[in-house]
């Protein structure tokens, strides 16, 4: 298949051109092969990752008002999902949506045709009346897409804090492209993990079962697999920082000893003890996500807490 062929070559370059960088580096978003899914699904059932259990706790808790912002007037509305997965925090906004009445439709986007098939497969008998247009392929493509299917209301649900997934400035630059794409009145749902007691945010991305390890180590398995590439896997060692200051959390990949690796006839060596930075996990203030949707022509309407307040969904409007 053409597709499958133009995606792996993109792979391909994107993993040699890191990996020949200085310092090297890999992209997260490359975490999610079929194992992958299953070592993400593993980190969210463990005891450390709290992200997920805080933003399920407004979805449920908070069900009624979440749902009452997003049909704000009541007018038809199209409520798109950027990387639904599974859906499960967002079926609790949908099954709220349908039991008030509203008219939506509901648009998930995701890059996995396989994620994109599942949620038109199994959601309809789950949520009876729903109406559903699932759209597979990148964020912004997706959502011009969407933009020519109905002209109706847009609300944008960006959730589990995968902006975090991105620098600072690259967020920013994110939710201005966003904006691009969104008319005055519409909205934007974007869940952020916030700035709280470093040993916390430390251990959900350094967890006792070594799980995060693992996901970090498939990435050079799935290469290994998809390229025929020779990373020794147990000549790596995961870790992770945590800066209070600036609110990342980084993952790396140290090699343990002085290696050469051999990919695509591409020989790449590792001094002992050099990294692969692999991913970017952001934490932020109330304030910093205000002024940045402020930045992109969006005015934060409300903001919505778990009950630790760890976590938050921004309500943004668009100018
Ligand atoms: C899916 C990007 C939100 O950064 O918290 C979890 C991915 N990485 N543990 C995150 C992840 C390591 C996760 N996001």
């Amino acid at each position: 298949m053409p597709e499958t062929t133009t995606v792996n070559s993109q792979f391909l370059n994107d993993v040699i051109t890191g990996l020949k960088a200085e310092p090297k580096h890999l992209q997260s978003k490359y975490f999610y092969d079929e194992k992958g899914d299953v070592l993400f699904q593993q980190i969210m059932n463990s005891p450390e990752y709290y992200l997920t259990g805080c933003e399920m706790d407004i979805f449920t808790s908070q069900a009624d008002a979440l749902a009452e912002t997003v049909r704000s007037g009541g007018e038809p509305f199209d409520l798109i999902e950027l990387g639904a997965g599974d859906a499960t925090k967002s079926i609790h906004l949908l099954k709220e949506l349908l039991y008030k009445g509203a008219d939506f439709t509901y648009m998930p986007i995701d890059i996995s045709a396989h994620v994109i098939q599942l949620l038109n497969d199994e959601l309809p008998a789950k949520l009876p009346g729903l109406k559903l247009e699932g759209l597979n392929g990148e964020y912004f493509e997706m959502l011009k897409k969407a933009a020519s299917i109905s002209n109706r209301r847009k609300v944008v649900l960006f959730l589990g804090s995968n902006i975090g997934n991105m620098p600072v400035n690259d967020a920013q630059e994110f939710l201005n492209e966003m904006r691009r794409h969104l008319s005055p009145g519409d909205m934007a749902l974007v869940g952020v993990d916030l700035k709280k007691n470093p040993r916390i945010i430390r251990a959900a991305y350094d967890d006792k079962q070594g799980v995060t390890k693992q996901f970090n180590l498939n990435l050079l398995e799935r290469i290994n697999r998809e390229f025929n590439a020779d990373f020794d896997i147990d000549k790596f060692e995961h870790y992770c920082s945590y800066d209070p200051e600036t609110g990342s959390c980084k993952s790396y990949l140290i090699s343990t000893s002085e290696q050469t690796m051999t990919i695509n006839d591409e020989q790449i060596f590792f001094k002992k003890d050099e990294y692969i930075w692999m991913e970017i996990s952001q934490k932020y203030t109330v304030n910093q996500i205000d002024q940045m949707a402020a930045n992109a022509r969006f005015n934060t309407s409300d903001h919505l807490f778990d009950s630790k307040h760890w976590f938050m969904d921004a309500v943004l409007v668009a100018e």
